[in-house]
């Protein structure tokens, strides 16, 4: 039997299917964990999203001077070291929204604005989320050029590092990537070959969007750079990813598919491509095989899934 998945984009409103194993208030290790304001705050932005609605105006956050201090201090540390260890889609599309999207030290971008900007570079826009989405749902909406996003940010006591998604995460992380015309495409094939896939293949789905999207390696004039939104949103992670410590192996979906990871900590290991156009056309090629009783084409004019 085929799993139930969105067909057009107002059935996002029903991929809202959270994991909640690394919120604060489940898991011991967040650093929010024993800190009830910052609970409170978290579930207030949290349920922005939770109670929107798609086509509806993102909602807009009033952040606190102290969320914009912890904004800055992770912008600060990470945009210091972003020029010897980002790629180059990335630091071009930071420069673009730096120049034109208002990103900055000075406050958090709302994702109303982000959202704007990418759906003119990349026909991509963004939704609010609660927290960390099941994988099935992250990938489905992606097929509709759709990211989820989450509002709230990391807790003050550790700028360098957050347990789960937070917009540190979504707005340093992923949204410079997206503004890269064909990162977006292959982000919305991904997406396309979650839609109605068996749970076995949206596990090695998931798995090598993590170590593509989340954690990727590719080379760049002969030198390591990163292109994964986990480290680029990650001060600790992203030295250590490029310090010679790990252990690389070259980037092969089939390999890569079957490699466990770690949520906890830094990744034992890491996925090198020869370039970011081999990462894109691999992955590409990859997610072309997963096998269906069906095939779907994208209308983009409709924003719908026909389903031949
Ligand atoms: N949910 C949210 N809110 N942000 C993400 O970046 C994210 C997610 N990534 N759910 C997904 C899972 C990813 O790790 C893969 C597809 O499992
Ligand atoms: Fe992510």
């Amino acid at each position: 039997k085929v799993p139930w998945f969105p067909r057009q984009l107002k059935d996002l409103d029903r991929c809202n299917m959270l994991i909640t194993k690394f919120d604060p208030d489940m898991d011991q290790d967040h650093p929010g964990y024993s800190d009830p304001e910052y609970r409170k705050r978290r579930a207030f932005i949290s349920e922005l999203a939770s109670t929107y609605k798609q086509g509806e105006p993102l909602p807009t956050v009033d952040y606190t001077a102290e969320e914009v201090a912890t904004w800055r201090e992770v912008y600060q540390q990470l945009r210091s070291i972003y020029p010897g260890l980002a790629c180059r889609q990335f630091l071009d599309g930071l420069q673009q929204l730096e120049k034109e999207s208002g990103y900055g030290e000075e406050r958090i971008p709302q994702l109303r604005e982000v959202s704007a900007f990418l759906k003119e570079r990349t026909g991509f826009q963004l939704r609010p989320v609660a927290g960390l989405l099941s994988a099935r749902d992250f990938l489905n909406s992606l097929a509709f050029r759709v990211f989820q996003c989450t509002q709230y940010i990391r807790h003050p006591s550790r700028p360098m590092h957050s347990p789960e998604p937070d917009c540190c995460h979504e707005l340093l992380g992923h949204i410079p990537m997206l503004a890269d015309t064909e990162f977006a495409q292959f982000s919305q094939e991904i997406g396309l070959a979650s839609l109605g896939a068996s749970d076995e293949d949206i596990e090695k789905l998931s798995t090598l969007y993590w170590f593509t999207v989340e954690f990727g390696l590719c080379k760049q004039n002969g030198a390591v750079k990163a292109y994964g939104a986990g480290l680029l949103s990650s001060y600790g992670e992203l030295v250590y990813a490029l310090s010679n410590e790990p252990e690389y192996k070259p980037f092969d979906p089939e390999e890569t598919a079957m490699q466990p990871y770690q949520d906890q900590t830094y990744q034992p290991v890491y996925f090198v491509s020869e370039s970011f156009e081999d990462a894109k056309t691999k992955l590409r090629r990859y997610s072309a095989t997963i096998k269906r009783p069906f095939a779907v084409r994208y209308d983009p004019f409709t924003c719908s899934v026909e389903v031949l």
